[in-house]
């Protein structure tokens, strides 16, 4: 059978991380005849620490055929050590009266070690996914602190906002979610993200010619995209936990084991296509082959395209202007 992939998870005792070991052992990220070793982390805390040994306890009552073996850590040195795959989905979530600032700045510290440890650690062809949020910033800062490792190999978690808008789409055409194509989502995972089916097929029919309601489009379904996340929390009492650990399924399963020509959705380091600045860690229309992403080019960004690309970007050079600081 194949070697084992080391596959790192980080905030593996969290909401996310249960939804996601399972699948990883499974093989339904990596694929169904891929061995797989898991290397998690949680912080030091003894808390997190114990929930962590009964997650684990739980894989193994699972008994997967694909988990060669597993190992706990709260030293991302040891957690990182020779991994292909990074899931970051431990970060801080904002407390009770702490400001957007406080907590770019908190999260700073902790992706500056973790891009530090996988400088030195990890393999060098390892494929990083940030999902903590603010994921595509985090991600920024991951990647600007691992200057050993291919600056491409930094992503973002832009997916679940891309499965949001197919989901939408879908509902609102009364068609399978499954046939859609050529869909976008533009720029920050945040509210001001811009899901963009201007260019969209289904069945070889364009999505909006089969709408054909830009009213629909800017007062219904940006918004309803956009502040899904919020939607969640108020429904559920928790944030989003299983549909985001698929989205990070679908997001490293696609990225090495490829798209067949089809459009996904990564928070890729820009470069400069679109008018989005050099290294920017911006969503975007991606196909995958052969372990690569590449990025869809050529489209056109008309005027109401450009302003909402813009002012995703505002929100990301702000992020950016926020942590530069701590990147010195
Ligand atoms: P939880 O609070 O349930 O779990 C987070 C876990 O991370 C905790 O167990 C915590 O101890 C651990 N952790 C914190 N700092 C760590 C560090 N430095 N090293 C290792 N582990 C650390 O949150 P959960 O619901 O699992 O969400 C995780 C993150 O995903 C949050 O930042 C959340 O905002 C973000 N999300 C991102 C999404 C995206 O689309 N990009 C969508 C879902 C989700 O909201």
């Amino acid at each position: 059978s194949k070697p084992a992939i080391r596959v790192a998870v980080t905030g593996a005792a969290g909401q996310i991380g249960y939804a996601l070991l399972f699948r990883i052992a499974s093989g339904e990220m990596l694929g169904k005849d891929q061995p797989v070793i898991l290397q998690l982390l949680e912080i030091p805390d003894e808390k997190a620490q114990k929930a962590l040994k009964g997650v684990m306890m739980e894989l193994d009552d699972c008994a997967f055929p694909l988990l060669q073996s597993m190992s706990a850590h709260s030293d991302p040195l040891e957690a990182f050590k020779d991994v292909e795959v990074a899931l970051l989905v431990g970060s801080r979530p904002r407390g009770p009266g702490m400001e957007r600032k406080d907590l770019l700045t908190i999260n700073a510290q902790i992706f500056t070690a973790q891009g530090k440890a996988l400088n030195q650690v990890a393999n060098r062809q390892v494929k990083v996914l940030v999902v903590g949020n603010p994921a595509n910033t985090n991600a920024y800062i991951a990647m600007k602190s691992a200057p050993d490792l291919p600056a491409k190999n930094f992503t973002a978690m832009l997916r679940l906002d891309h499965n949001r808008a197919l989901s939408q789409l879908a509902t609102k055409m009364a068609k399978p979610v499954a046939e859609i194509q050529k869909l976008a989502v533009w720029g920050n995972h945040s509210p001001t993200m811009y899901p963009d089916y201007r260019f969209a097929t289904i069945g070889g029919q364009s999505v909006p010619a089969i709408i054909n309601d830009e009213t629909w489009n800017r007062e219904t379904f940006l918004p309803t995209v956009g502040k899904r996340g919020a939607a969640i929390i108020e429904a559920r009492g928790l944030s989003s936990a299983a549909s985001a650990a698929n989205a990070a399924i679908d997001h490293i399963h696609d990225w090495v084991l490829g798209t067949n020509g089809k459009w996904v959705t990564m928070g890729i380091p820009s470069d400069g296509t679109y008018g989005i600045p050099e290294g920017i860690m911006y969503g975007v229309p991606v196909t995958c082959e052969g372990g690569e992403y590449h990025r869809v080019t050529g489209l056109e960004i008309d005027a109401y395209s450009r302003e909402r690309m813009d002012l995703t970007l505002k929100e990301l050079l702000e992020e950016r202007d926020g942590v530069a600081d701590l990147l010195k």
